[in-house]
């Protein structure tokens, strides 16, 4: 394993949208830490693709089934093939997220508006819902959902994303409240700019050059973040290791302020 700690053995992750970018990012780091990994998007092909990358990168235990959190048959497949596949579901990483439009937030159209919260928002909750009682039956469990810096100081262009993810911070901690008493803890990350193809438009300038750190952002560390590093953040989370942590958004953006 390239990771020594094992914090999640005889644990099985469920992580949404994880054929690229930060969902791949942490379904490989659950799995080198010993948990067995359902990945998933919408495409067949990039589920094939990443369930390849992950077993060549040493995660023994991984399998994989499409599924477009929108889709209602979709999220029960999901579960379904969860449970078939492993027997339990102890993790659940709501990563999923889209952003279709860039531009003043006035001019978005009513059906841009409902597909951001349907897919943001709504999609994760009613995951969630499913899976509840199959945590329940193994003692409890742990949600993570992936918001965004935009949640908390909105981003220009992307506003109505950035206020989906508001309600994510705020769906995290209202889900934390419901289900401590079941031992399960509820918790988000807050990505800054992450080196992934969503946001490509931010940090690739011209001739394919990665640009400077956008200056609305004000990244202290003065470079753009990794995959890698949300989902460092997610193992820590779902880990025994933050046994007395829930209701929290961790913001991963090498210092850009992030306050409500
Ligand atoms: P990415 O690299 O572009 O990957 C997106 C993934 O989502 C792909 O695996 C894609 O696969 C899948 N996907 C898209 N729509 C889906 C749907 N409706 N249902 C299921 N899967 C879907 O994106 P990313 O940057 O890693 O973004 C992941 C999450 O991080 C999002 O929630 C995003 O809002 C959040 N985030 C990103 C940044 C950033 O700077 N990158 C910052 C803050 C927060 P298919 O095409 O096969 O479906
Ligand atoms: C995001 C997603 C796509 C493009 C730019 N900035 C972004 C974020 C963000 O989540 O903070």
């Amino acid at each position: 394993f390239k990771y020594k700690a094992c914090r999640l053995v005889g644990k099985t992750a469920v992580v949404t949208a994880s054929t690229s970018g930060i969902g791949l990012a942490i379904a490989e780091r659950l799995g080198h830490e010993g948990a067995a990994v359902i990945v998933s998007s919408r495409n067949d092909s990039n589920v094939k693709r990443s369930l390849n990358f992950l077993r060549d990168s040493g995660v023994k235990r991984v399998a994989g089934i499409a599924c477009h959190v929108g889709d209602a048959e979709h999220r029960q497949k999901l579960v379904d093939f969860a449970l078939n596949e492993f027997g339990r579901i102890d993790i659940l990483v709501n990563n999923a997220g889209i952003n279709p439009s860039f531009g003043d937030i006035l001019e978005v159209s009513e059906t841009i508006w409902d597909k951001l919260f349907d897919v943001n928002v709504k999609a994760g909750f009613l995951l969630t819902k499913l899976v509840v009682p199959h945590m329940q039956k193994v003692g409890g469990g742990s949600v993570i959902f992936n918001a965004s810096i935009s949640a908390y100081k909105s981003p220009p262009g992307i506003a109505a994303y950035g206020i989906t993810k508001t309600t994510v911070v705020a769906l995290t901690k209202a889900l934390a409240n419901s289900l401590a008493s079941k031992n399960i803890r509820v918790n988000c990350i807050a990505p800054g700019i992450i080196k992934t193809k969503m946001s490509a438009m931010l940090w690739s300038g011209a001739d394919g050059e990665v640009s400077e750190p956008h200056a609305f952002h004000e990244i202290a560390c003065n470079r753009y973040g990794t995959p890698e590093e949300c989902a460092g953040a997610v193992a820590f989370l779902v880990s025994d290791d933050a046994s007395y942590i829930t209701g929290e958004s961790v913001v991963i953006a090498g210092g850009a302020q992030a306050r409500l």
